[in-house]
């Protein structure tokens, strides 16, 4: 078994398991320590897996590619195992475990001849924090050990926390022949198991990440009375120092990470704004001593979208990939051994490599040089603005929690929730045009409730009324408020009306506010509405006239019925598992509109 790191039974057995299964030739435990980092990342330019960068420009970067129909989430072939069917609800993919663990089985038998298992102990979230679950994924990917060394906190202080305990995730990750007809990302959330198979890209591999801190870990808060949501948390400081929490739940690639990081408008900057990153894509929440709810980033790492991430977008999500990098599926430049994606600069390379590898010339390309869902993988601790909170084991407390999604018609630029069981339901009708983070088409509007369609790991009905239990714990004076944004708004001629990215912040002023009392709105069908004077346009007034913005603030009631209908659609399927609050908000929101 290689040189075990642990005496824990659970672990001893269950690996015992697994390399019965796949045969390794090898056996390597990860131990956290430098040394085998660099080894590994000397084996893995020495195959051809990863590419070094320019040491002297990127410290400590890489390259990797993944195959060419291996590139996203693919939801379709991502199962949620319940013993039955209803457990997963109508939004999830499922089958009968016993049948999956034997079609997996079948798959994953023998894979590993030839090759080292890696056997990676993580903590998501800081070591020993109250909040803070462990799990050990085993792979033949030297990649996916890298990048999991980077997005968790891993190695021998992990196993030394587990202690005897088998309250661990396992989780087995089998890169087969990354055969897109055989790939499955399997949850089995009873038996705190997820199984991967043929495939190598982030999200279906990076077991950590959205298989256990999202779908294994949904089902655990609901039976222990938690919360695991697709969320940042951002610290916004005011002049006085005093700093406020905020969570926000978008789809994929609709800006978590984006606002997480933001920068100040230079007006806010004068007045002595700064603004705290705590995490840019998953929030665990509990019920703190003082009745408030608190938050933790279980991640040690930012897995972020690269296209379109530039020094004026967001400098400080740039400025943290400057070392210690895994890109992956970006472009290269050959000039000088750097990388590059569309929307960095305007300097793409002449003498280039596209994410194929392929030769790429700016002068006479046709095709994208990077691919849309190309990423970074950066350790939290470059980020120039990490919130000083961040291994807090305690978390922060939350102030205003934020849905959003991407709609270029219907959702105002902001709205809030009347109360807690209101804004479950606000959160529950999320809807918004389809990203490049997961294969299929994009640009289409689906619904994708509180960001967590791909991550629920269990019935959403259950998961929406698992919202309103803990609403009813909370004391409504210290219950987050809740709100809706849409930063996509698009004109008559396609153009985004809102500026987006750093002036967001004039917005979230505008939530805080609502939170404090300090501000009034507009009530409508939908929610209150600030008035367009409310929002702080102080620097962008000539990029965004009141007009303009009364234009983003409007309620079109016709336009609103209309999405009822797909509302009702969704609601329908959940037969006795729709929250009766929800059926009555629905109920009291096509009163209002058809008032
Ligand atoms: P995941 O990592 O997939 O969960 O994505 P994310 O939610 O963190 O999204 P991210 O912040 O990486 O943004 C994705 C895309 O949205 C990028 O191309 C951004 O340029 C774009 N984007 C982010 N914020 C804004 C905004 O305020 N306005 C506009 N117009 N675009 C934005
Ligand atoms: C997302 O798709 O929401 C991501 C990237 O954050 S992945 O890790 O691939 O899920
Ligand atoms: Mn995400």
């Amino acid at each position: 078994m290689g040189k075990a790191l642990t005496t824990n039974k659970s672990v001893l057995d269950w690996l015992q398991k697994q390399v019965d299964l796949v045969k390794p030739d090898e056996i390597e435990w990860i131990d956290g320590s430098q040394e085998q980092i660099d080894k590994l990342r000397a084996v893995a330019v020495s195959t051809g897996e990863m590419i070094k960068l320019n040491q002297d420009l990127l410290p400590d970067c890489y390259l990797h590619r993944t195959k060419k129909d291996d590139v996203a989430r693919v939801e379709d072939r991502t199962l949620i195992c319940t013993p039955t069917e209803e457990e997963a609800g109508p939004t999830n993919h499922w089958m009968e475990p016993s049948k999956c663990y034997k079609m997996l089985y079948d798959i994953a038998r023998d894979s590993y001849k030839g090759r080292t298992m890696y056997v990676i102990p993580y903590s998501m979230g800081p070591i020993g924090s109250p909040f803070s679950k462990i799990g050990i994924e085993v792979t033949d990917s030297i990649y996916v050990v890298l990048n999991m060394s980077i997005m968790t906190r891993v190695g021998q202080k992990v196993l030394d926390c587990l202690g005897d305990s088998d309250d661990w995730v396992r989780g087995l990750h089998c890169k087969c022949n990354v055969d897109k007809e055989k790939r499955y990302i399997v949850q089995f959330p009873q038996d705190n198991t997820i199984i991967s198979v043929n495939s190598a890209y982030g999200g279906n591999v990076l077991l950590g990440k959205k298989c256990f801190a999202l779908r294994i870990a949904s089902y655990q808060g609901w039976k222990e009375g938690w919360q695991a949501e697709h969320m940042l948390i951002l610290g916004v400081q005011y002049p006085d120092g005093d700093i406020k929490y905020v969570t926000g739940a978008f789809p994929s690639a609709c800006g978590k990470t984006n606002l997480a990081m933001l920068i100040p408008p230079k007006s806010y900057q004068e007045k002595g704004f700064k603004t705290w990153t705590v995490g840019d894509d998953i929030a665990w929440i509990r019920k703190g001593a003082d009745g408030r709810l608190y938050a933790i980033n279980p991640e040690n790492g930012f897995f972020g979208v690269a296209p379109g991430t530039n020094m004026k977008s967001n400098p400080n999500a740039l400025l943290t990939t400057k070392q210690g990098t895994i890109f992956t599926n970006v472009a290269r430049n050959l000039d000088n051994n750097t990388v590059w994606w569309e929307g960095l600069d305007n300097n793409p390379p002449e003498n280039g490599e596209d994410w194929l590898g392929h030769e790429w010339h700016a002068s006479t390309a046709t095709e994208k040089a990077a691919h849309p869902n190309s990423r970074f993988t950066a350790p939290s601790k470059n980020c120039p603005c990490l919130s000083s909170e961040f291994e807090n084991p305690q978390g922060v407390p939350i102030s205003a929690i934020i849905f959003g999604g991407r709609r270029a018609k219907l959702a105002p630029l902001v709205y809030q929730s009347k109360d807690w069981n209101n804004g479950v339901f606000v959160g529950s009708i999320m809807a918004s045009e389809t990203t490049a983070a997961a294969a299929g088409a994009v640009g289409v509007v689906r619904r994708d409730p509180m960001a967590m369609l791909p991550f629920c790991g269990y019935n959403m009905g259950d998961y929406w009324q698992h919202w309103i239990d803990i609403g009813k714990t909370l004391d409504p004076d210290k219950a987050p408020k809740i709100f809706n944004v849409n930063w996509f708004r698009k004109d008559d001629e396609g153009h985004f009306v809102w500026p987006g990215f750093g002036d967001n912040l004039r917005v979230v002023e505008w939530i805080l506010a609502r939170c404090e009392g300090k501000v009034d709105a507009k009530e409508t069908a939908i929610g209150y509405v600030p008035y367009a004077k409310d929002i702080n346009r102080e620097g962008i007034e000539d990029e965004v006239s009141l007009e303009a913005l009364e234009s983003i603030l409007t309620v079109d009631k016709d336009l609103w019925l209309e999405d009822t209908k797909s509302i009702e659609e969704l609601y329908a399927k959940f037969g006795s598992h729709l929250p009766k609050v929800l059926r009555e908000e629905l109920d009291t929101l096509e009163a209002n509109l058809n008032k």
